[in-house]
Order: C-alpha cells, then structure tokens, then sequence
C-alpha cells in the first residue's frame, strides 16, 4: 500500500505534460485521482488508463477554466466522480497545475485580450478552485500550485505569463496561514524548463540549448516535478507551508 492510500486527489491539467506526471504518481502512491482536462478527453482517459493500470484508481473530470463558472463546474464534477466511487466528496490533495502560456510574445505586443487570458486561467481560475474546494478538505489536506522559475529568472518575452505565476505564489503564501488551523498546508512548486511532450523537446539541437540553463546541463522530466509535488503531498512534508520550491534543476543559481 502507497503512502497516500485513503487520500483523494485532484490534479488539474492532468491530461498531459506535467500534470500527467504527478497524477500518475499521486495514483501510484496509492490516492485515488481525479484527472483534470479543458479540451483533450482522449488524453485524460489515457492518463486515467496509466494509473489503472499500474493498480491505481482515477477518474476523468472535464472543465474549461479561465471562463466564468469554470470553479463551479470543475468541482462540482469533482464531487460527482468522488461520490460515485467512494460515496463521498471529500479531499486531501489539490494540484493547480493547469497553465497557459504566452510563449514568445514580445511586451510590445501582448495584447489585453491575451493578458487577460493567461491571468483568467493561472491566477483567477485556482483561486476560486481554492476557495470552492475548501468545504471539501479533510484535516491535513494539501494544496500545491505549480509555479515557475520565471518567477525569478527574467525573461521578458515571458513577462505576463510570469506576473500570473506571481499571482499564484501569492496564493501559497496566504492561504497557507489561512488553512494552517484546519491542518492544511499550501506551497509552491516552480519548475524550470520541463519536457511535456510538446514537440519542440523532439528537437535534439533545441533540447540541447535549453538544457544549458539548467546546472545539470539537461531539461527537466516532468517525473522530476512529479517528484517534489508527490513529497509535499505527502506526510513527510507536514512541517511545509508558504514555502516556495524551486524544482528548476538548478536553473536559479544563474552561472
Ligand atoms: P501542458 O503540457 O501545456 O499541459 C497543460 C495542461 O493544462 C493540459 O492538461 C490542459 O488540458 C490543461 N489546460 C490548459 N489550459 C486549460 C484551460 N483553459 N482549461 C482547462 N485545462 C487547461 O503544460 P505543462 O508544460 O505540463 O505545464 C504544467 C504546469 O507547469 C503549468 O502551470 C505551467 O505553467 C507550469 N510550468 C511548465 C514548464 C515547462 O517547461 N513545461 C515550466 C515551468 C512551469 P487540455 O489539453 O485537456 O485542455
Ligand atoms: O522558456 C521557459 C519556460 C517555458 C517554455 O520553454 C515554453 C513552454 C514549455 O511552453 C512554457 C514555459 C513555461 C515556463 O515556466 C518556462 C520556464 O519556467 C523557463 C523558461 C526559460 C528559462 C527559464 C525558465 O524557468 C526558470
């Protein structure tokens, strides 16, 4: 039995990338998962597949975030598909993974509507996921909002994108004195540049390029992230909270 056996998680934008990491690892240490998607069914299945089939327990729920309502839906989906296979509705485990980007648009050129869009899905989206999830939470619950190490690695092309990953860590900081009674700690995982099957990391010269930023000269593996986020779900990290993790790979001591 995983150490997380008995839990409940939910990891949103969990159809692919990172997000499929960490679900399949919640899965794997033994939580039931709810496995998040906006658009792409067929890949959360296939993540929902991946857990069952290590021995695991999943399910699949649909919401578009970043659009009015979109809390609402995710947990009220949420809840159907927990009461469905264990009767009730209650969590231990909220991932914010879900993310948009605004890859390569100069500052010059962001637009409102695009600006807009990156803090509706990053910002706004998990902290209403946070604020209807909370009569849902069991004693020692844990929530963990996927960052960036843009936070503190300038790239201006990347600057609204970044502004929300901001916002995000802002979450973690006060939400984690917030929820410290109830025995809930809340923390931020950045991660730096992460394979997640885009298929710019199909491009050995590009990998090459962006592994330099990194201090161990490689890119990330979304198991890498997988790893931090599964620690801080799980008991080991009961004296963790507010904290900021930097899971870059090293990509923050600069050199
Ligand atoms: P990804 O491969 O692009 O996957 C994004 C996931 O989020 C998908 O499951 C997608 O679901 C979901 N999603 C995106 N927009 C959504 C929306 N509007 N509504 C509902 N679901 C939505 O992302 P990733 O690279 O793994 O990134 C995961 C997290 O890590 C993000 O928060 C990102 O900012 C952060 N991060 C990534 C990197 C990196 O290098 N990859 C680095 C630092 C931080 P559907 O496809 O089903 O819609
Ligand atoms: O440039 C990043 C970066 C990126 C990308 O590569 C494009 C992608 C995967 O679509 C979205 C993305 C998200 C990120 O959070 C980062 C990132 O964190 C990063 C990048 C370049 C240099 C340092 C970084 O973090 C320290």
């Amino acid at each position: 039995m995983g150490n997380l056996a008995g839990k409940t998680a939910l990891v949103t934008g969990s159809s692919r990338g990172i997000g499929r990491a960490i679900a399949v690892r919640l899965g794997r240490d033994g939580a039931l998962v709810a496995v998040h998607f906006g658009e792409n069914e067929a890949a959360a299945k296939e993540t929902v597949e991946l857990i069952e089939s290590d021995g695991g327990k999943a399910f699949a729920v649909q919401a578009v975030l970043g659009i009015p309502g979109d809390a609402h839906e995710l947990i009220q989906a949420f809840q159907n598909g927990a009461k469905e296979r264990t009767g009730e509705s209650g969590l231990d485990i909220l991932v914010n993974n879900a993310g948009a980007t605004t890859l390569g648009t100069p500052p010059e050129e962001i637009t409102p509507e695009e600006f807009d869009r990156v803090f509706a899905v990053n910002a706004r989206a998990p902290f209403f996921i946070v604020q209807r999830a909370l009569p849902l939470f069991r004693t020692g619950g844990r929530i963990i909002n996927i960052s960036s190490g843009l936070t503190r690695f300038a790239n201006p092309d990347q600057v609204a994108y970044a502004m929300t990953k901001g916002a995000i860590e802002q979450l973690s900081l006060h939400f984690a004195r917030h929820l410290a009674p109830r025995g809930i700690t809340v923390n931020s995982v950045a991660p730096g540049i992460t394979r997640n099957g885009q298929p710019v990391f199909d491009i050995p010269e590009a990998v090459e390029q962006m592994a330099q930023l990194s201090a161990f000269k490689q890119v990330g593996e979304a198991e890498d992230v997988a790893s931090v986020v599964a620690f801080l779900a799980s008991d080991d990290a009961r004296w963790i909270t507010g904290a900021f993790l930097d899971a870059t790979g090293g990509t923050l001591l600069g050199g």
